[in-house]
């Protein structure tokens, strides 16, 4: 975090100063016999999985679990500070689209393989549409999209594929609602 003041001008690095420290307040309010208030020193605190999903902004998201995991440096759902920085900033509508895809298909990367394949896209269609699709109509969905993006024919989307796909269907990067 060393460097933001040379990307940043001064009125946007107070407005990420304010919004880091609001974000502490809520980080400490969720668990404070683990959280101590004072940070300058950033202790090795993490919070679990369970208590970030009961937060207003993610409780009723069909993603939670999996976006809760995907920011979590060890893949179980447990947020340091940093961690629940950075979920917080992914889901704003500022973010960039750029950083937004990359979360998106790690997300949507259920088994955690670095690639999404047809069992994948089908978990993620039917959370997308709140499971109003019948199974048939998620199948031939995903078949559709996989064979629509997938560049290098192997039957998954990797990353480079899933750009591709959201080009076109610009829907799968929606994923703080
Ligand atoms: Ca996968
Ligand atoms: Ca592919």
């Amino acid at each position: 975090m060393g460097n933001k003041q040379t990307i940043f001008t001064d009125e946007q690095l107070d407005a990420y100063q304010v919004r880091v420290y609001i974000l502490h307040g809520r980080y400490h309010e969720l668990a404070p016999h683990l959280v101590p208030m004072d940070y300058t020193n950033e202790p090795d605190v993490t919070v679990p999985l369970a208590l970030i999903v009961s937060m207003p902004e993610l409780n009723e998201n069909p993603f939670k679990n999996r976006i809760v995991e995907s920011f979590s440096e060890d893949g179980a759902g447990n947020l340091s500070f940093n961690d629940f920085v950075d979920m917080f900033s992914v889901l704003s509508e500022m973010a960039p689209r750029e950083l937004k895809a990359i979360y998106a298909f790690k997300i949507y990367d259920f088994n955690v393989d670095n690639f999404l394949c047809k069992e994948d896209l089908e978990k993620t269609l039917n959370k997308l549409t709140r499971e109003e699709l019948s199974p048939e109509e998620v199948t031939l969905v995903c078949e559709k999209a996989i064979e629509e993006a997938d560049l290098d024919g192997d039957n998954k989307l990797s990353f480079a594929d899933f750009e591709n796909m959201i080009t076109r269907a610009p829907d799968f990067l929606r994923i703080n609602n």
